[in-house]
């Protein structure tokens, strides 16, 4: 059983190997091959029930990758509400060594084209998408605009805790018409992707928000070319896993009905896993053979 932390939780040496094997993927190809999956499954594996099984499966083939490179390895999370009072002073983009640990890297550079310049992934190069093809980018870089990006405004700018806590107590799964609608009744799953909005609330939040707020690589269908992915994934995952926790009798919808891919026992598109389900995902600490360390 492989145990998810939160990552600033990580001993030196777990965060180091974290770290090597990430770079460690992308520098033997498999890395990209994450990218090109989920830009491929595009919009048939958001705004709809399938987001958190796919994505849990996704992650957790990414982190089976990261272990065949570096033996013991886990997926740690970012529990990015704990960050909200000022996100952009949040450790996880510390840039220098003598103010702390250095984990991701920090903003993007605006005198280069906003590419990540400091921290392990600073000689990474993005795939970005080219006439309906995944190219290098040119000059090379990985670009992020922490709350900078034009497409962030708009209030509230990154996701906080009262929305979680507020998520987490829906105690509907999913509801028709399984997409991301402001008129369906309110459920964890379009509420927590990010597209149910409350009346106070502008524009996407929670999941999407920190999307949004990233900036950069972030927002496109490529978004996994940015580790940040990896770990804002581990936390809205960790989150489903707590939302089960909360709601045991609360099964996962639709079992029939609803868009193909997204019912029960329905393949889920474009992962390695041959025969995955939502069905098959949901008991994750018997069947994917991982846990968190605190939901
Ligand atoms: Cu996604
Ligand atoms: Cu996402």
């Amino acid at each position: 059983m492989d145990i998810r932390k939160n990552i600033y939780h990580l001993s030196d040496s777990e965060l180091s190997s974290f770290l090597a094997a990430v770079d460690a993927l992308k520098g033997e190809g498999g890395y990209d091959e994450f990218v090109e999956r989920h830009f491929r499954g595009g919009h048939a594996i958001h705004r709809a029930p399938g987001f958190f099984p796919w994505h849990r499966y996704f992650i957790r083939e990414f982190e089976l990758s990261l272990q065949s490179l570096v033996g013991g390895v886990a997926l740690p999370y970012w529990d990015w509400a704990a960050d909200a009072a000022n996100p952009a002073a949040a450790p996880l983009w510390n840039t220098d060594s003598a103010l702390g640990r250095v984990y991701i890297g920090g903003d993007g550079d605006p005198a280069n084209g906003d590419r990540v310049n400091s921290g392990p992934f600073a000689h990474w190069t993005a795939l970005i998408a080219q006439g309906g093809q995944l190219v290098p980018r040119t000059p090379a870089g990985l670009i992020r605009r922490l709350g900078r990006d034009p497409i962030s405004t708009g209030a509230p700018r990154f996701s906080t805790q009262a929305q979680v806590d507020q998520a987490l107590n829906i105690g509907t799964y999913d509801s028709a018409p399984w997409d991301a609608s402001q008129d369906a009744t309110p459920s964890f799953r379009n509420r927590t992707e990010g597209w149910l909005r409350r009346p106070s609330e502008a524009g996407s939040q929670l999941h999407n928000r920190i999307h949004l707020w990233v900036g950069g690589d972030m927002l496109p269908h490529t978004s996994p070319n940015d580790p940040v992915f990896f770990l804002h994934h581990s936390n809205v995952d960790r989150l489903w896993a707590k939302w089960q926790a909360l709601h045991p009798a609360a099964p996962y919808l639709p079992s029939s009905g609803g868009p193909t891919g997204h019912n029960l026992n329905d393949p889920l598109p474009h992962l390695t896993t041959s025969g995955a389900t939502a069905a098959s995902c949901l008991d994750y600490e018997s069947n994917l053979n991982y846990a968190y360390d605190i939901l």
